[in-house]
């Protein structure tokens, strides 16, 4: 097992808390003292940061959300001089102004060794190969692997996104062994190869780092059989640091979460109270020793729960199960309660279709109505309508059992799903426009 940091990711439960309650308190005094924001509203609250006294002190501190960001963009929420940033990233998101991150050279040490964990956990060593695939730029994801595969010690690969014809070359004359970028343009890669008579035994991949966007455990094992290798699942946000918040381990059960940098909560969206251990709930993080832009009890949005304990790798970090949708992109469809994950595993589960689908909300007089478009493979799609039908039936079947709602199964011709190269977009909601 490959552990790059056992001081810290092996560390005793006890010792982690010490450092936490530690750097919390300089983080609480570091925001109070610098951003107008955060000592606003800790006065609200009655709040001075001697009240902070330990890591057990969290809940008393309010909340910070996106919209918080957006209210103070660009830079209205760091914490340290301008002169000391080294770096601006950003993130588009889907609506509103852009949400703007700022790193000192410190945190920019911090975010490569974080990723170094991150790809030492998938396996990667400084002999290894590692093709950046993730897009370079305002977007965390290319940089911060890089930073990352840097810091450890391995050949780095900077080919950023698209241009599959081409990562396909350079993976096999370079002899790629780690490939990082979304699970959906791992999948597009995997079809490529195929398409152009490559097969796993050609190539050097031994594992990929597939994150930035939600993807089931089915979805895992089809990139994994696909390519023939070990598929890690990583988890970031560009406002906590980028990739390299949460990394799986060999044991695939969980991604380690860095705590003594970030400290993670799990909260009920609707009450904002903690939950308690495995309980499901809206993913909340602190950074405890960012220095550009702490972020206290920032709502992530996204869907997970939290596990404690020593773990098969022996890591002692805590552990966030795979994110399983967002409170912001789930979708209610007459009342009830969808993430896409879930239809995706469900067309995976069936296992006579491609991982290639979109879902098409509309509403029709009063009435929501779901059409799941998917595809099938060219030898299906010749073959008689009777069958066609007849697995159309089986997957409405299935959705309609496994999430109360019927849907309308469109089987569409292989390729006729727009491909992604970042971030794939599952879902068309026309009851918005
Ligand atoms: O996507 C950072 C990143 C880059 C992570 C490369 C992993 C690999 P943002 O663009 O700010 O940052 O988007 C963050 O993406 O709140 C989640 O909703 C989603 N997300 C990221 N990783 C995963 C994952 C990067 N492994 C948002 N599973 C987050 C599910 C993920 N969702």
């Amino acid at each position: 097992m490959n552990v790059w940091n056992p001081s810290c990711e092996n560390m005793s439960t006890e010792k982690m808390r010490q450092l936490q309650s530690k750097n919390l308190i300089n983080t609480v005094k570091r925001v109070y003292h610098n951003v107008p924001f955060y000592r606003d509203k800790m006065q609200k609250a009655g709040l001075v940061p001697e009240d902070i006294t330990s890591i057990e002190d969290l809940s008393k501190l309010p909340f910070t959300y996106k919209q918080d960001l957006r209210d103070n963009y660009p830079y209205g929420l760091f914490a340290a001089p301008m002169s000391e940033i080294v770096r601006i990233h950003a993130s588009s998101g889907t609506t509103g102004k852009q949400t703007v991150v700022g790193y000192t050279r410190n945190d920019i040490t911090v975010w490569s060794e974080v990723m170094a964990r991150t790809l030492a956990a998938a396996g990667a060593t400084k002999d290894s190969f590692i093709q950046v695939a993730y897009g370079y730029g305002l977007f965390t994801g290319g940089l911060g692997v890089h930073y990352g595969a840097e810091y450890l010690g391995a050949s780095v690969i900077p080919i950023s996104g698209g241009n599959t014809q081409r990562q396909i070359q350079i993976m096999k004359d370079f002899g790629t062994n780690v490939l990082a970028c979304t699970p959906s343009y791992a999948l597009f890669l995997s079809e490529t190869l195929d398409e152009m008579g490559i097969g796993p035994q050609d190539l050097k991949l031994r594992a990929g780092v597939f994150g930035a966007e939600p993807w089931s455990d089915n979805m895992r094992k089809e990139i994994e059989n696909k390519l023939g290798i070990l598929a890690i699942d990583i988890y970031g946000l560009s406002e906590v640091i980028g990739p390299g918040v949460a990394y799986e381990c060999e044991c695939q059960n969980g991604m380690h979460i860095p705590e003594d940098h970030f400290y993670p909560e799990i909260i009920d969206p609707e009450t904002g109270k903690v939950l308690p251990a495995g309980e499901k709930g809206e993913l909340v993080f602190t950074t405890i020793t960012k220095e550009g832009l702490p972020l206290i009890r920032y709502r992530t949005r996204d869907i997970s729960a939290l596990t404690y304990g020593k773990c098969d790798c022996g890591r002692t970090l805590v552990k966030m199960e795979r994110v399983s949708g967002r409170t912001d992109d789930m979708l209610i469809i007459r009342g009830v309660n969808v993430f896409p994950s879930q239809i995706e595993s469900v067309l995976l589960d069936i296992g006579e279709t491609a991982p290639h689908y979109l879902l098409i909300v509309d509403r029709v007089g009063t009435l929501d109505t779901l059409e799941v478009q998917v595809e099938i493979s060219d030898k299906l799609f010749s073959d008689e309508v009777k069958r066609l039908e007849e697995l159309e039936g089986r997957i409405k079947d299935k959705i309609e059992s496994t999430l109360g709602i019927s849907a309308k199964i469109r089987l569409v011709e292989p390729k006729t799903i727009a491909r992604s190269e970042g971030k794939a977009k599952r879902v068309i909601d026309k009851r918005n426009v």
